[in-house]
């Protein structure tokens, strides 16, 4: 059996040299993304590159590169799929868990809305999808990862599509114009707005009205003493669900030393923002899947209320495929 590895920037690419340099009977062994080499490493791009075994005796009737899929060689028939979801940044055990998850028939047809749902199978562990409100969810993260934008986001969104009120409360009074930017969302969706210019002003006004409350506190360090002081408060209450804002471009390696750093924090769900600004959101996503703390929502935009989904299996493997950047719908396995 002849073995050779081919290095392309695109799967597409890769495989289109396989098949003019081995020819259609070329079997895909296996797919890694590797550093690019030359300037194009330095600058962080990486290359994808594919092993290709080409059988001593082409079997009749043996699938093909392109085409491979076999019920006796499965994965490595599958290689395809594999590698465009490796393409598309996803890690590689759940690439590999999708293409087994895959039956022939959907792999041969692997339209984008079937790579979704098959994708969106895996991922309902790490989602929260629709759930109802904790009589207080509280924001955090660090400076300017859009933890205002979500919260107006949300009530304006409930507003609109349900008539339902929630209450906003600003816990970042220490910055000037920090309070106004939520009051004025606050008034221009109609909802109850309240400020907190210390712990004890937020305690008094978590106990206020019947509304389940949005709580956007000031993006800091999670060493600041102020986040210590929250912290201490919400720990003595209940009904207290605490989300992480995150933005989706954070490398994998950043988002575990963000997590680290906001454990004292216990934060029971993660906010991926910034959807739209990312290239893949799969290193993020792989990071938080590792600390078990299922993702609630998606930001992928700036628009108040529109650019905001909850994160449901279908809506976080709409962001991890990037929805059809990838030419899936050309695709087969
Ligand atoms: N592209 C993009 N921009 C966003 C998104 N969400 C928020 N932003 C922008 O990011 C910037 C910061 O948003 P804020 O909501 O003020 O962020 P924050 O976390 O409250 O910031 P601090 O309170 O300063 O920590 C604003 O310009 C927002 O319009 C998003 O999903 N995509
Ligand atoms: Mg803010």
């Amino acid at each position: 059996m002849k073995v050779k590895k081919y290095r392309q920037p695109t799967v597409r690419d890769a495989l289109r040299t396989i098949r003019e340099d081995l020819g259609a009977e070329a079997l895909v062994v296996s797919t890694d993304m590797v550093a690019a080499r030359g300037w194009r490493g330095w600058i962080g791009l990486r290359d994808v590159q594919v092993t290709a075994a080409l059988p001593a005796a082409p079997v009749s009737g043996r699938p093909a590169v392109a085409e491979g899929r076999s019920a006796d060689t499965p994965l490595s028939t599958r290689g395809g799929l594999v590698a465009r979801l490796l393409a598309s940044g996803l890690d590689r055990s759940m690439a590999e868990r999708v293409a087994t998850a895959a039956t022939d028939a959907e792999c041969r047809g692997a339209s984008l809305p079937e790579l979704r749902t098959l994708l969106a199978s895996q991922l309902g562990k790490l989602t929260t999808g629709d759930e109802p409100y904790a009589r207080v969810e509280v924001f955090i993260g660090p400076p300017g990862v859009g933890k205002t934008t979500t919260i107006a986001k949300i009530a304006a969104q409930e507003r609109a599509r349900r008539g339902r009120t929630l209450g906003l409360v600003g816990a970042d009074a220490f910055r000037a114009g920090a309070v106004e930017q939520l009051r004025t969302y606050a008034s221009i969706i109609g909802a109850p707005f309240r400020v907190a210019r210390s712990i004890e002003e937020l305690d008094t006004a978590l106990e206020k009205g019947r509304h389940s409350l949005l709580v956007d506190t000031a993006g800091r360090s999670p060493k600041d003493g102020g986040l210590r002081d929250l912290r201490r408060l919400l720990g003595t209450r209940r009904g207290v669900r605490t989300h992480l804002v995150i933005a989706a471009d954070t490398s994998a390696t950043t988002a575990r030393r963000l997590l680290d750093a906001y454990h004292d924090a216990r934060p029971d769900r993660i906010v991926i923002s910034k959807v739209d600004e990312a290239e893949t959101v799969a290193p993020l996503l792989a990071a938080v899947a590792d600390r078990g703390i299922p993702v609630s929502y998606l930001t992928t935009g700036q628009r108040v209320p529109e650019d905001l989904d909850r994160a449901t299996p279908a809506a976080l493997a709409g962001a991890l495929l990037r929805d059809g950047e990838w030419g899936w719908a050309a695709a087969s396995c």
